[in-house]
C-alpha cells in the first residue's frame, strides 16, 4: 500500500473536467491537489473555464432534450445505476485509498463507509424508482387527476472536501434516477476521487453523452459559473452556509430552487438515565469520526449534572488515548485537518475558548509528532455559557464542547438555542422521553441511543441555516423532479357551451 502511494505522490496525476463524453485537455489555470498528511502535492487540478463550464450546461441541456436518456425507461435508468454501482465496488479499494490520500480521513473508514455508501446510493436509488407511486383522484362527476414526476432537467451538484465521493455519489445517484442530466463539481481540495470515477465510467462506457458532466476548479470561478448559469434548473449543494446564500441568491434571480446540505452544530443531550458507556462510545464517533470534520458531528455536548463528572472523565481519558496519525495505518483514528486554515481555525477557537472562560480538557494545540501534515490534537473543552463563539459556531473539526443541565427544559432549549438545526442527538433510555425531545428538538434529524446513522428511506437534511430540503428517497424526489398534474376528463358531464346562447343576438 505505501508503495502504491509513494507512486502516486512522485508523478502528480493531470485531472480536468470531462464534458460531453470526454475529458477537457488539461490546459486551465493550476491548482495544486494536496496530501494533507505530508502536505505534497499529489495531483494538479485544470480549472475549467467558464466558457467550457458554458459547454458542459449546453451538453448536458442537449442530452436531456434530444439523447436517448430523456426517453429512457425505468428497467434502463436501473441498468445504468446498477452499472455505477458495480464500477465503484469493484474499484473500491482503489477510490478508499485515493479518497484517504487526498482527505486525510482514515483509510477503515474511507473503505468500510464512504465507498460503500458511494455504491449504496446507486442500489438504493435503482430499487427505489422501481416502486414509484403516483397520486390518482377520480371525482364522480367523470375526470381523473393523476400527479406524476417529470426530471427538472439539468441539475449543477457541486460537493464538499469532507466526504467528497458519498456525499457528492448521493446526488448523482438521485440525480440520474429521476431521468436528469447532471453537471459535477467536486470540491477544488478534494477532486481525486471523482475524477477517478468519471475515468471508470468512460471506460465502461455506462450512460450516453453529455448525461454526466464533471467541471473542476474554485467556487469563486468554476463553481459561481455553474450556480449561475442560466440555464442549469437547479443545484444541488453541500458545503458552507454563507456559500449555500450566495448560491440561493443566484438561483432567486432566475426563480429556480436549490437544495442546501450547509452547516451545523448539532447538540447531543446525555440524560442521566442513559446506558453511559454506550453514550460515550456514540459521543466519541460523533465527534472524532471523519476527523471531526463533518456536517453532522455532535460535539456540543450537554450532560445532566448527576452523570456528568463520570461521563466527561471517561470522554477525555479517551480523547487523549486516540490514535492520531498516518490515514493509512488502519489502527488510525484521527488524521490529518484538510489544510492549514483548518488548523489555524482549532487555534482561533482553542484561544476565544479561553478568553470566554472555557476550561481546556484535552488537546488544545497542533500535533507535535509529527514532520509534515497537518495534524491537531483532539480537543475538549468545558464551556460557561451556551453564547461563546464555540458554542455556536460550527467549527468542523475534532473539536468537542461540554455543558452541564439540570432539566430536560433546559437542555433542550439549550440545545435549541442555535442559528443551525442539522441533528439533535438524544442518550436516554427513556423512550417517552425520547419521543417528547424528538417533539421539540428544532432539527431535521433526531438520533436516539445512536451516533451517526443514515437511512436513505428517509430524508436528511437541516431546518433553520443548515439548510433546504431533504436528501433521500422522497426528499430526492422532490429535489430532482418537478410534480406534475394531469386531470383527464373520462366520462364528464358536457361543457357549457359558451358563445352559443346569446349568438348573433346582438348582431
Ligand atoms: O466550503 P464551501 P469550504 C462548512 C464548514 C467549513 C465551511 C467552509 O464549516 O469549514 O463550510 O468550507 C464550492 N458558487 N462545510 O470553504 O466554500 C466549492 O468549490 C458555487 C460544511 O470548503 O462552501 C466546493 O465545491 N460553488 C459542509 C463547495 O462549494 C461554490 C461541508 C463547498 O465549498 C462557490 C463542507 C460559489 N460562489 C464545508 N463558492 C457540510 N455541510 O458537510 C464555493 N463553492
Amino acid at each position: 500500500m505505501f508503495h502504491r502511494r509513494a507512486a502516486m505522490t512522485a508523478n502528480p496525476l493531470q485531472l480536468t473536467g470531462h464534458i460531453a463524453g470526454a475529458f477537457v485537455a488539461p490546459n486551465g489555470e493550476e491548482i495544486p491537489v494536496i496530501d494533507p498528511s505530508t502536505g505534497r502535492m499529489v495531483a494538479v487540478l485544470h480549472e475549467t473555464s467558464r466558457d467550457e463550464v458554458h459547454r458542459a450546461v449546453v451538453a448536458a441541456r442537449s442530452a436531456f432534450e434530444r439523447g436517448p436518456w430523456g426517453r429512457a425507461t425505468v428497467a434502463e435508468r436501473q441498468r445504468a445505476l446498477m452499472g455505477i454501482h458495480d464500477a465503484i465496488l469493484d474499484h473500491a479499494e482503489e477510490l478508499a485509498e485515493l479518497e484517504t490520500l487526498n482527505t486525510g480521513i482514515p483509510l477503515a473508514q474511507t473503505a468500510n463507509i464512504h465507498v460503500a455508501r458511494a455504491a449504496q446510493n446507486f442500489r438504493f436509488f435503482s430499487e427505489f424508482i422501481n416502486q414509484q407511486e403516483g397520486d390518482v383522484y377520480t371525482q364522480e362527476n367523470g375526470y381523473m387527476s393523476l400527479v406524476t414526476y417529470d426530471p427538472i432537467g439539468v441539475c449543477a451538484l457541486i460537493g464538499p472536501w469532507n466526504m467528497p465521493l458519498g456525499l457528492t455519489a448521493m446526488k448523482i445517484a438521485g440525480a440520474l434516477a429521476f431521468g436528469n442530466t447532471c453537471v459535477v463539481k467536486p470540491s477544488e481540495m478534494t477532486p481525486l476521487t471523482l475524477c477517478r470515477l468519471f475515468q471508470i465510467l468512460d471506460e465502461r462506457n455506462i450512460l450516453p453523452e453529455g448525461v454526466l458532466n464533471l467541471v473542476n476548479g474554485r467556487g469563486a470561478v468554476t463553481g459561481d459559473a455553474l450556480s449561475s448559469h442560466p440555464d442549469i434548473d437547479m443545484v444541488s449543494f453541500t458545503g458552507g452556509t454563507e456559500t449555500g446564500a450566495r448560491i440561493l441568491s443566484a438561483l432567486a434571480r432566475g426563480i429556480k430552487g436549490g437544495a442546501m446540505e450547509l452547516g451545523g452544530k448539532s447538540a447531543s443531550i446525555v440524560y442521566d438515565d442513559c446506558d453511559l458507556e454506550r453514550a460515550v462510545d456514540g459521543a466519541m464517533l460523533g465527534s472524532f469520526m471523519n476527523n471531526g470534520q463533518m456536517c453532522l458531528a455532535g460535539s456540543r455536548l450537554f450532560v445532566h449534572r448527576g452523570i456528568a463528572d463520570a461521563f466527561i472523565e471517561k470522554f477525555t481519558e479517551r480523547t487523549r488515548s486516540l490514535i492520531v496519525g498516518d490515514p493509512f495505518e488502519r489502527t488510525t483514528e484521527v488524521g490529518p485537518m484538510i489544510n492549514t486554515g483548518q488548523l489555524e481555525r482549532m487555534e482561533h477557537y482553542v484561544a476565544s475558548g479561553l478568553k470566554e472562560s472555557a476550561t481546556l480538557l484535552a488537546g488544545g494545540r497542533r500535533h507535535g509528532g509529527f514532520d509534515a501534515g497537518y495534524y491537531f490534537e483532539p480537543t475538549v473543552m468545558t464551556a460557561p455559557g451556551n453564547d461563546l463563539a464555540i458554542c455556536q459556531e460550527e467549527i468542523f473539526a475534532p473539536f468537542a464542547t461540554f455543558q452541564i443541565f439540570d432539566e430536560e427544559d433546559e437542555a433542550i432549549s439549550l440545545a435549541n438555542d442555535s442559528r443551525f438545526g442539522l441533528v439533535g442527538y438524544v442518550w436516554t433510555n427513556n423512550l417517552e422521553r425520547a419521543m417528547r425531545n424528538s417533539a421539540r428538538l428544532q432539527t431535521g434529524t433526531v438520533l436516539v441511543n445512536t451516533p451517526i446513522m443514515r437511512d436513505l428511506r428517509t430524508g436528511f437534511g437541516g431546518v433553520r441555516q443548515s439548510g433546504l430540503g431533504r436528501e433521500g428517497a422522497k426528499g430526492s424526489r422532490a429535489m430532482f423532479t418537478e410534480m406534475k398534474s394531469t386531470v383527464i376528463a373520462l366520462k364528464p358531464p358536457a361543457l357549457p357551451k359558451m358563445g352559443m346562447t346569446g349568438a348573433g343576438e346582438n348582431a
